[in-house]
């Protein structure tokens, strides 16, 4: 197949320098880190692919509703275009603002999970598992099997299996099961699409059984591009229609606007049921803020309106998956082993064939994004045992199949010459892979251990 990048849509009206450091300088900064990169100073870093959560880079148009911020405490207009934007843009009834994604989540979880239920999810994520099993929710993984094998090639590889859910649902009781949540993308699967058919197919079994399904949009404008591109009849869609029949198949959703918002803080939660989005707004006084802004300014709301209309243009969203295509591309050609097909938002190492010298206890994806800062300033972030965290019940760690470092590439910051530095960083350190050490716990907190835990060398 003919491979094409686009050129960037846009041009470059204000610029952010950026330095690199010596590689003294830098194995000074991950000792200090604890061989943690999400503990590393922002000015210690080149290359910057920790996130693509609020690290967007904003319009000319965005940074011009900046200056039209309504900060009233209350019935900002500034609510009022993003409400309105939501409502036509996803097709809910209602919608309730939060700081962030997890501010979502947080609501939704207290609003839809008895303790002792079932949250059947497309793999799981870890804020959304952590709101829902703080509930008393038990996540249970409905992804299809390949989802969880870095080297299976699928065009929609984040599905649904629909035979795992009907299997879980009869074995359980419908009333047993909270909702379902429907990620698109799967984050943790590498950025994994799932097809318009298996959100469909979902949807009506859900139905017949009486349970909601809950999706999580953070990143919805990327899968609807996948569904263009790769599913019979919506090559000739707009994404902008392929996004709002997404939503059709489902009772409403989470967002976090740091990812496909196209803005740096904020995020919502979209509900078609009337009493569950009067419980909501209850709890988002107590806490986000009130229901006209959930935790945003009212110039966070207004970036996030415009930035939405933006995310569904065809040209920004076509680029947008082109670019990390290519570093994508540029590793496979080089034999470097990722997690295939690249997904969306990131491209994910696969630290368990990368380091063949490590075991999963050794954290090889922690000591693999650490290593790949040290020699070239770009900082990714472990997707693996350390992120998975332990069960609640039993204390053992979750070891995930995948033991990935995920790549995550903002949207609209760095050109194709970016791409090609780290590429040639990945390509440099798997020549001398045996540089990638084993590591150990010094700190390891009791939630999300990922974000602030502490490491050394074994
Ligand atoms: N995702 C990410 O880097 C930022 C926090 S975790 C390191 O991938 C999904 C699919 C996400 C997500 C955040 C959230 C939470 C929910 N669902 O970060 O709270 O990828 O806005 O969103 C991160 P917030």
């Amino acid at each position: 197949m003919q491979k094409y990048y686009p050129p960037e849509p846009f041009r470059i009206k204000a610029i952010e320098y950026v330095k690199s450091n010596t590689r003294a300088e830098r194995e000074e900064v991950a000792e200090k880190a604890g061989f943690n990169t999400f503990l590393i100073d922002s000015e210690d870093v080149y290359i910057d692919l920790l996130t693509d959560s609020g690290t967007n880079a904003m319009s000319d148009r965005q940074w011009a509703g900046i200056m039209m911020g309504d900060e009233a405490y209350a019935g900002s207009r500034n609510w009022h275009h993003l409400e309105a934007t939501i409502k036509e843009l996803f097709g809910f009834k209602h919608v309730v603002p939060t700081h962030q994604g997890r501010g979502a989540e947080n609501i939704l979880s207290m609003i839809a999970i008895k303790p002792g239920q079932y949250v059947p999810g497309n793999m799981y994520f870890t804020t959304t598992r952590y709101h829902q099993e703080s509930k008393g929710g038990i996540f249970t993984d409905i992804v299809i099997d390949e989802a969880h094998d870095p080297e299976i090639d699928l065009p929609f590889k984040g599905n649904v299996d629909l035979d795992k859910l009907k299997r879980l649902i009869d074995e359980k009781g419908a009333e047993n099961i909270a909702y379902v949540c429907v990620a698109i993308t799967v984050n943790l699967a590498g950025g994994q699409p799932v097809s318009m058919q298996n959100l469909r197919e979902t949807y009506e079994l859900c139905s017949r059984y009486g349970i909601k399904v809950f999706m999580d949009a953070t990143r919805c404008v990327e899968n609807a591009y996948f569904i263009k591109e790769r599913e019979a009849g919506y090559s000739g869609k707009s994404i902008k229609e392929i996004v709002r029949e997404e939503f059709s198949y489902a009772d409403g959703c989470t967002m976090s606007g740091k990812k496909d918002g196209l803005v740096n803080i904020g995020g919502f939660l979209c509900l078609n049921d009337d009493e569950l989005f009067v419980e909501a707004k209850e709890l988002v006084v107590v806490y986000e803020g009130m229901p006209s802004y959930g935790g945003m300014t009212g110039r966070d709301m207004e970036a996030m309106a415009i930035g939405m209309k933006e995310s569904v243009e065809d040209a920004y969203i076509e680029h947008r998956i082109m670019q990390v295509r290519y570093l994508g591309d540029r590793l496979m050609d080089a034999g470097i082993p990722i997690v295939k097909p690249v997904g969306g938002h990131a491209v994910f190492l696969d630290a368990r064939r990368f380091c063949p010298h490590l075991t999963q206890n050794e954290f090889p994806a922690q000591s693999l994004a650490i290593q790949l800062y040290i020699e070239s300033s770009v900082r990714g972030m472990e997707r693996g045992i350390i992120s998975a965290g332990r069960d609640r019940k039993t204390g053992k760690d979750h070891a995930p199949k995948l033991e990935t470092v995920r790549l995550t590439i903002p949207r609209r910051v760095y050109t194709y010459k970016h791409m090609d530095l780290v590429a040639d960083a990945v390509i440099d350190l798997y020549a001398q892979k045996e540089k990638v050490r084993a590591l150990k716990w010094v700190y390891e907190p009791k939630q999300l251990r990922f974000f602030t835990g502490r490491f050394a060398p074994k």
